[in-house]
């Protein structure tokens, strides 16, 4: 743990109903299935990885306030915030730590208002619909990032 750069892994919104909810466009594992894949790849990279979800604006706005100064980067699925949410967006200019704007799901194919996303100008990066796999891709990413 010692000298690891830590990570923070965020979902918002309706994640922790992966396995449940429409698993043919978001996969049939569960949110702790992705959190203990994130521990592990992120052990194997040399990352300490923290994961929280949380289904409220402002408790996702706190933890990345809080992550200023504390954590090295940031991988984000905001869910349905990611087209909403400005209180988001701005809490990522406030905290100026790098982060990765993540989908599970392709959204370019999907409905029109999830081709817009007002966290995608501020990302080091995105990644999307890779499913499950797209957090190891990001952890990834952020390690290249932080080298
Ligand atoms: C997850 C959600 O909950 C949606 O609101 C987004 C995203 C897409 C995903 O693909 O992970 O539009």
């Amino acid at each position: 743990m010692a000298g690891q750069k830590k990570v923070l892994v965020l979902n918002g919104p309706n994640l922790n109903m992966l396995g449940m909810r429409e698993p043919a466009i978001y996969g049939s594992g569960t949110l702790a299935d992705i959190e203990a894949a994130c521990a592990r790849h992120g052990e194997a990279l040399g990352l300490a990885v923290t994961c929280r979800q949380s289904n409220h604006e402002g408790e996702l706005v706190t933890w990345i306030q809080e992550a200023r100064g504390s954590q090295a980067g940031i991988v984000l699925n905001a869910g349905a915030y990611t087209h909403t949410s400005i209180a988001i967006p701005d809490a990522l200019t406030a905290a100026e730590v790098p982060f990765i704007e993540l989908h599970l799901s392709n959204v370019f194919a999907r409905e029109e208002f999830r081709h817009h996303s007002w966290l995608s100008p501020l990302a080091k990066g995105i990644i999307c619909g890779f499913g499950a796999k797209g957090y190891s891709l990001a952890l990834d990413a952020m390690a290249e990032i932080l080298d």
